[in-house]
């Protein structure tokens, strides 16, 4: 049984359910993901990154999840005022999380933010908020008000990669990011966009890393198949 470390989120804000009881938290969607593979998930709540390698050491693999912005300052720039609520705390724990699986060879998956902060990490840079900064966007990458869980737009693959015969070349996936890939880093390679050329998908098999900015863990509610993904990763590990 392999054990598959997932990055937690947390909530900082004073909420209904939990005042200011402050969370760390994983999405049971991710969680069913890993455990419908036979895979043990293990949350990884967020500390100092110092503790990145220890943590790294008790996994047999990364899955880094969704969730805020990611501070623009570690890829060189200033927050525009599109930028949405950033977490330094997280990023910095995550950042060196993903340093640390790389060093010591332990693969990772990286959803939606999860794959930017992989890019991030590793020298590449982000829009902070398509809308301003890319043209020409003729793709809702933001499906809000629209279900989690509906795919809504398509993807053009680039090249072989991990996701042939996983996902089918006509299938649609769910959108919900404002942000997304602007140079990739050294190392990694294009494998999908969507049909206005935002990067969808990245990979690098050599240090075993993979990046999707759908999110497969909320399309499993309605579709089966989404499974796959989480297959392809098992696989890998
Ligand atoms: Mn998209």
């Amino acid at each position: 049984m392999k054990k598959i470390g997932v990055a937690s989120n947390h909530a900082i804000h004073a909420n209904p359910k939990f005042g200011t009881n402050y969370v760390d938290y994983v999405q049971k969607n991710y969680i069913d993901g890993i455990l419908d593979e036979g895979d043990l998930p293990v949350i990884l709540p967020i500390a100092k990154p110092q503790l990145a390698q220890a943590y790294i050491a008790t996994v047999d693999a990364l899955i880094l999840i969704g969730g805020q912005d990611v501070s623009p300052d570690y890829f060189g720039e200033d927050p525009i005022p599109q930028l949405g609520e950033i977490d330094r705390y997280r990023d910095e724990f995550e950042l060196a999380l993903v340093i640390e699986a790389v060093r010591v060879g332990k693969p990772i998956f990286g959803i939606c933010r999860g794959a930017q902060i992989i890019n991030v990490a590793l020298g590449g840079t982000l829009y902070q908020d398509l809308n301003s900064q890319y043209q020409p966007l003729s793709v809702k990458h933001d499906q809000y008000p629209t279900k989690w869980s509906t795919p809504t737009h398509r993807l053009d693959w680039q090249r072989p990669n991990w996701l042939d015969g996983v996902i089918d070349r006509h299938t649609l996936v769910n959108s919900f990011h404002h942000e997304a890939v602007k140079d990739l880093a050294p190392g990694l390679s294009l494998d999908a966009t969507s049909s206005d050329g935002v990067i969808e998908a990245f990979s690098d098999d050599q240090r075993h890393i993979y990046g999707v900015q759908w999110h497969p863990e909320m399309l499993l509610m309605t579709d089966p198949e989404a499974q796959k993904v989480f297959h392809a990763f098992h696989e890998k590990i």
